[in-house]
């Protein structure tokens, strides 16, 4: 899954079609590359990132969903808790909906089983502003797993299908450098809950906190991550290098399917 971020104004300085054109030739870069999923965002999630008003989000996305399914042979993954974003994106081409709010937020539920689409659930305790506060666990493991089964019931009960449903541990939301190396190692314990991982850790602090690296050199951290997230049995990995993981992602698979 490549990462494509359309976030303000950086470079839509050259105005709304150029910001178009610049995104879906990034897209087309990735799946040149091996990506068989986009996951296109509007709203930065990280920590401390201010919140985007759903009409600001929507005019952010759309555009672009619109523009990758139309010229793309990928999944288009939207990254949001909106509902109208939810509603809207599905209807121009969006094939997953992945929520890091797990679909809480008023009418996401209710927008997602409109759909029909697939649903990304992950694990986060509160909202990226202050979810960094302090984040404390008596049972990391079993605290996680028992919100996403909570979650995953909560979606089945609403009409979302169980094989419609990922999961995903939330690594970086709600959780000290501590608790994300933890929890990446025990990572299968989640599978007990049957259903496919996804993981995010790409260029995140927690390559930053233990290589003591910025966020411009934390590929080849992040490639170990991702060769181990792979190994532990997750299916999709949320990536910003997908050349560079795609190589990780193969090399192990020819080893695995050897004699
Ligand atoms: C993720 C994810 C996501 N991460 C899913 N969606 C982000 N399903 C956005 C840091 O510590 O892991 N899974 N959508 C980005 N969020 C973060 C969080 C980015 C923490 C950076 C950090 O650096």
């Amino acid at each position: 899954m490549g990462i494509l971020n359309i976030t303000p104004d950086s470079f839509s300085d050259g105005g709304r079609f150029a910001r178009r054109d610049l995104a879906l030739s990034h897209a087309e870069a990735m799946v040149h590359a091996g990506a068989t999923l986009i996951d296109v965002g509007g709203e930065s999630t990280r920590p401390g990132a201010r919140a985007v008003s759903p009409v600001e989000e929507l005019e952010r996305v759309a555009p672009i969903v619109e523009a990758i399914s139309r010229e793309l042979d990928v999944v288009i993954s939207v990254d949001t808790s909106t509902p109208a974003v939810i509603r809207e994106t599905a209807r121009l081409g969006a094939g997953l909906i992945n929520d890091v709010r797990s679909l809480r937020r008023d009418g996401a539920l209710d927008a997602a089983v409109a759909t029909g689409l697939p649903v990304c659930l992950m694990h986060m305790r509160g909202e990226p502003t202050d979810m960094q506060n302090d984040p404390h666990y008596d049972d990391l493991v079993g605290e996680v797993s028992a919100f996403l089964q909570a979650r995953m019931d909560q979606c089945v009960a609403a009409g979302i299908p169980a094989d419609k449903i990922i999961l995903d541990p939330g690594y970086g939301f709600a959780k000290t450098l501590e608790h994300n190396l933890s929890l990446f190692k025990h990572m299968e314990a989640l599978h007990a809950l049957g259903r496919p991982l996804l993981v995010g850790v790409s260029r995140k602090s927690m390559i930053g906190k233990v290589l003591g690296k910025p966020v411009d050199q934390r590929l080849y951290g992040a490639l170990a991550l991702a060769g181990m997230a792979m190994i532990k049995g997750a299916r999709i990995l949320r990536v910003h290098d997908v050349a560079e993981t795609v190589d990780v992602v193969r090399m192990i698979a020819a080893v695995e399917s050897a004699k």
